[in-house]
């Protein structure tokens, strides 16, 4: 068995946790990722006879039995995930039934994976029907875009196309826009379902007052795509008070359409 500390997965996951912490998405025990990882590579490193623990779900993930992630732990802070992978972080295998998470490494304190597992879980399913290189799902408490949770109509199409007009490459990074979800309260499987849901629309998912799901094939790109939602939330709370004087006409976007061969999300360019 190789050291699983010197996986590329690990080595990610922690960077990425450190990242998003020093961005301020993530204060105290904030925010949660989980990596679908692939057979081969995680077998190098976990043995899959030696089941540490198993760990109940409490909502049924068959579509994703035998499969195997990287998950952060519950009431664990980002800032300590570099500094102790072993107790901030586990591999868990979903079990034939889709019931039960079978520990193979880490939450070595008999800690267990983040409370919004069932959003996770649920999302990976939805995104994985739209798109089956998904891997990544993340979540984290991003200022601006949680602040403009307080200041705009929550509609999929209002939120989309404020943020697509704050930044040129916002309809080139996510052209499918983002949703929004009402407030809901987290960790439970009503949020689950509901993220999943409007997962299969779009790869971003507003969380009102609270935060964003983002999802990708990699660490990387699901980091990327709230990092350039984010930026446009800033500037969108930089100037929504202030009269506005020019934005990008939606032309303009068809134009950026053309020449980056994207294409926006149906109906909400005129
Ligand atoms: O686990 O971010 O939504 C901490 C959270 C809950
Ligand atoms: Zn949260």
């Amino acid at each position: 068995m190789k050291n699983i500390l010197e996986s590329s997965f690990v080595k990610e996951v922690c960077a990425t946790c450190s990242n998003m912490y020093r961005l301020g998405w993530d204060e105290r025990n904030g925010g949660n990722i989980s990596y679908l990882l692939n057979e081969e590579e995680v077998l190098e490193y976990v043995n899959p006879k030696e089941v540490i623990r198993e760990i109940p779900l409490g909502f049924n993930a068959k579509e994703l039995a035998g499969k195997y992630f990287i998950v952060t732990g519950t009431g664990k802070y980002f800032k300590n995930v570099e500094k102790n992978p072993e107790g901030n972080l586990g591999v868990i295998r979903i079990s034939d039934c889709g019931c039960v998470a079978e520990l193979l490494w880490g939450y070595n304190d008999g800690g267990k994976f983040t409370s919004e597992l069932p959003a996770h879980l649920m999302s990976h399913m939805a995104r994985l029907k739209v798109d089956p290189n998904n891997r990544v799902v993340t979540h984290c408490h991003p200022t601006n875009l949680l602040a403009m949770t307080y200041v705009l109509e929550l509609s999929d199409k209002t939120f989309s196309k404020e943020l697509w007009q704050m930044c040129t490459e916002c309809i080139v990074v996510f052209p499918d826009g983002v949703n929004v979800l009402p407030w809901m309260l987290c960790g439970t499987n009503e949020i689950g379902i509901a993220t999943a849901e409007k997962m299969l629309t779009a790869r971003l998912v507003v969380w009102s007052q609270h935060g964003i799901y983002g999802a990708g094939k990699d660490l990387d790109e699901t980091f990327g795509l709230i990092e350039t939602a984010e930026k446009a939330a800033e500037i969108y709370m930089k100037i929504a008070h202030l009269p506005l004087v020019n934005t990008i006409s939606d032309e303009a976007m068809h134009q950026l359409e053309n020449h980056f061969g994207v294409k926006a999300r149906g109906g909400y360019l005129d």
